[in-house]
C-alpha cells in the first residue's frame, strides 16, 4: 500500500510510532511536506472528527490520533518552516469566564490544528478582555467560545457582545458545549454553533470558505 495511504492509517488508529515511521519515508520517496499533510494527515483527522460526531470513536481514541498527528507534524514543521509555508487561517479558542471545563474546548482546538489553522488557545476562565486583548494581538479568522456550565452561558453571550462592541477587527464567532443550541447562537448572534469538535471544524472550514473573513489586512 501507497505510504501516504499508511499514514493516514496510522494516524486514524492512533498509532504515534508508526506515524513518525511513514512520515519520514513519505518525505524519503519525494513527497513534499505540504502534500503528506494534504493528503494523509488532514484527511486522518477529518476522518476521526467525523468518527467522534458519529460516536464510532470517543474521547481516548481521539487524543491519541491527535498524538499521532502531532508526531508526524512535528517531522514536517522544520520543512514548512524552511520554505516559509505558515497556516492560511488563526483561530483563537478559550473558556468563558467563570468555567474551568476545558476538555471539550481542547478537543476542539485539536481538530482545528488538523484542519490546518493555526490555533491560539487562551485556556479557561478567560475574561472578554482577554478576549479583546487576543483578537487585537493575533488578528484571527475565526473566535471559538466554549461554555460547559448553564450557569456560565451568560458570560458567553457577554464575551460575545463585548467583542462586538469593541474596536478589535472584525471575526467570525464560533460557539459551543453542552449546554449551549444552535438557538442560543442565534439568542446571542454568534456566526454558527458546533454542537461537537467534528462540527467545529467544519463550521471553521465554512466561515473561512464563505469569505468576507481575509478582506480585514492581516499582519
Ligand atoms: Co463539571 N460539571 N463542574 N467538572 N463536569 C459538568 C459539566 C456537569 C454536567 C456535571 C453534572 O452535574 N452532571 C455540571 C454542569 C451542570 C450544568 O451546568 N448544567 C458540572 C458542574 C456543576 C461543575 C461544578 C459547578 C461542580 C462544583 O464544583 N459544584 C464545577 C464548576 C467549576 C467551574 O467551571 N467553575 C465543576 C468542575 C469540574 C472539574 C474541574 C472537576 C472537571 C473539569 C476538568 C476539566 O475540564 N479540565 C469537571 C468535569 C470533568 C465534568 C464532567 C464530568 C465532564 C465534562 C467533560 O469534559 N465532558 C461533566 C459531566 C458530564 O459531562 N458527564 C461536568 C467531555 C467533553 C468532551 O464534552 O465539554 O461537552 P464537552 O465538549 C464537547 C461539546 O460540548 C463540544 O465539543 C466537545 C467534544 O464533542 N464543545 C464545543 C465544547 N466546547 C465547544 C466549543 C465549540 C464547539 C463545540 O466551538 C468553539
Amino acid at each position: 500500500m501507497e505510504t501516504i495511504k499508511l499514514l493516514y492509517k496510522a494516524v486514524v488508529v492512533g498509532n504515534s510510532s508508526g506515524a513518525a515511521v511513514l512520515t519520514k519515508r513519505a518525505l524519503s520517496e519525494g513527497n513534499g511536506a505540504e502534500e503528506v499533510i494534504d493528503r494523509a494527515l488532514m484527511p486522518a483527522m477529518a476522518t476521526v472528527g467525523e468518527k467522534f460526531k458519529n460516536s464510532q470513536i470517543f474521547v481516548p481514541e481521539m487524543l491519541v490520533a491527535a498524538r499521532a498527528m502531532k508526531t508526524a507534524m512535528s517531522l514536517l514543521e522544520p520543512r514548512l518552516l524552511a520554505a516559509g509555508v505558515t497556516p492560511k487561517h488563526t483561530a483563537i479558542i478559550g473558556t468563558v469566564e467563570g468555567d474551568l471545563h476545558d476538555i471539550g474546548k481542547n478537543l476542539v482546538a485539536i481538530m482545528w490544528r488538523g484542519t490546518g489553522f493555526r490555533v491560539i488557545d487562551l485556556g479557561v476562565n478567560v475574561t472578554p478582555a482577554g478576549f479583546i486583548t487576543a483578537i487585537e494581538e493575533h488578528l484571527p479568522d475565526i473566535v471559538g467560545l466554549s461554555a460547559v456550565l448553564t450557569t456560565t452561558m451568560p458570560a458567553m453571550a457577554g464575551t460575545l457582545k463585548a467583542i462586538r462592541a469593541s474596536n478589535c477587527p472584525p471575526v467570525k464567532v464560533i460557539i459551543g458545549g453542552a449546554p449551549v443550541s444552535q438557538q442560543f447562537a442565534e439568542a446571542i448572534g454568534a456566526d454558527a454553533y458546533a454542537a461537537d469538535a467534528g462540527s467545529a471544524a467544519d463550521k471553521a472550514l465554512e466561515l473561512v470558505a464563505a469569505g468576507g473573513i481575509s478582506a480585514f489586512p492581516r499582519r
